[in-house]
C-alpha cells in the first residue's frame, strides 16, 4: 500500500523553508536568498521515498502584512497549510522564540493540523540552547515530532524524510513518480530571475520588482526561447537594473539562464526587459500572473 500526502513548511521569513525544500527535492525549484520574502507564492516539490509520495509545500513567510502584495503573500502561505496532511513548522533557532513564531503558533492551534517541529539552522548555534527552546515551542503547542536540523548543510534532513515517508496517509500517489514540481517551466524562469535580482540588488529595489515570462518557446533545434520582463516601481530601481553599460542585467541574464537550462536540462536563450511600471503592487492583474489569489478587503 503507498502513501502520499501533503507536508506544508510553515514558518517566519528567512526561517529557511526554501533552503529546505531544495535540500529534500535534491534540485533548486523554489528560489532562496538571505533577504526575507523572496518566497511570494506556493511551490510544490514532489519527491518519492520508499513507498512514499512527499508532496512538500514552500509557502511564503508568515509577517503582518500591509500592501494588497503582501496580503496576498501571507494569504497564500496560510491557503498551503489548509491543504496540509502533516504542516513542518520551521523555527530559525538563532532568532528564537520571537513574537511572528507565537502568532504562527496561535494561527496553526486554530487550524487544528497534525505539526511537527523542525528546528533550523542548529549549524549556527550551541547545542545547549536547542533543548530550552524545544520546551518553551512545547509548551505552547501539542507537536507530533520535533526534528533538529541544518537546511543547509543537510544534518537530520534523512530523517525527516524517512518519518514523513512512514507517516503520510496512505493512499495513491497523485504525481508521475518521475516529476520534480507541478510549477510551470515559464514561471520557473521568471522566479530564476528574480532569485538574481534578490541576490544582485539591495535596499527596497528587489522588493519593488515583479517578473513575467511573456513568451516562452521551442525552438526547432531543442532549445528554448525565453522573453522576460522585469517591472519595477521607478525609474531609478530601472537605472540601478540595467548598471552601468548594461553590466548588472548582463549578470542578472547569464547567472539565471545558466540555472534554467540546468532545470531544464538543455540549452537556453534569456532575454530581459525592464519596465517601468508605478503601483505594479496593487494591480490584480500582475499578482494573478505570479499565481497569487488577489483578496478583497
Ligand atoms: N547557516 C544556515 N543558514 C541557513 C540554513 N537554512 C537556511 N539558511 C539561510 O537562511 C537564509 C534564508 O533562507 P530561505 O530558505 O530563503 O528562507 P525562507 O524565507 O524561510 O524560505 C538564506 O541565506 C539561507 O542560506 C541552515 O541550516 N544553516
Ligand atoms: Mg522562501
Amino acid at each position: 500500500m503507498t502513501r502520499c500526502g501533503f507536508a506544508t513548511l510553515v514558518g517566519a521569513p528567512n526561517a529557511g523553508k526554501s533552503t529546505l525544500l531544495n535540500k529534500m527535492v535534491g534540485a533548486k525549484l523554489s528560489i532562496v536568498s538571505p533577504k526575507a520574502q523572496t518566497t511570494r507564492f506556493r511551490i510544490l516539490g514532489i519527491l518519492m521515498r520508499k513507498e512514499s509520495q512527499i508532496l512538500l509545500v514552500d509557502t511564503p513567510g508568515i509577517f503582518r502584512p500591509r500592501r494588497m502584495f503582501d496580503r496576498a503573500m501571507v494569504t497564500a502561505a496560510w491557503e498551503g497549510a489548509k491543504e496540509a496532511d502533516i504542516v513542518l513548522l520551521l523555527v530559525d533557532v538563532r532568532s528564537g522564540f520571537t513574537a511572528v513564531v507565537r502568532d504562527i503558533i496561535e494561527r496553526l492551534k486554530q487550524a487544528g493540523r497534525r505539526v511537527w517541529l523542525v528546528l533550523n539552522k542548529i549549524d549556527l548555534v550551541r547545542s545547549d540552547v536547542l533543548l530550552p527552546l524545544t520546551a518553551a515551542l512545547t509548551e505552547k503547542i501539542k507537536v507530533e515530532h520535533v526534528f533538529m536540523i541544518s537546511a543547509r548543510k543537510g544534518n537530520g534532513v534523512e530523517d525527516l524524510l524517512d518519518q514523513l515517508a512512514d507517516d503520510l496517509p496512505k493512499g495513491p500517489y497523485l504525481y508521475p513518480e518521475d516529476d520534480l514540481t507541478d510549477l510551470p517551466d515559464r514561471l520557473l524562469a521568471a522566479e530564476l530571475v528574480r532569485e538574481q535580482i534578490f541576490i544582485q540588488s539591495h535596499k527596497e529595489v528587489p522588493y519593488g520588482v515583479t517578473v513575467e515570462t511573456e513568451s516562452y518557446k521551442e525552438q526547432g533545434d531543442g532549445s528554448v526561447r525565453v522573453d522576460v520582463v522585469i517591472y519595477v516601481l521607478r525609474s531609478g530601481h530601472k537605472a540601478i537594473l540595467i548598471g552601468a553599460k548594461g553590466q548588472k542585467i548582463r549578470q542578472i541574464g547569464e547567472n539565471a539562464r545558466k540555472q534554467l537550462s540546468r532545470l531544464l536540462e538543455r540549452p537556453c536563450h534569456l532575454f530581459l526587459n525592464v519596465k517601468e511600471r508605478s503601483g505594479w503592487d496593487n494591480e490584480h492583474a500582475r499578482l494573478q500572473a505570479i499565481g497569487l489569489d488577489v483578496v478583497s478587503a
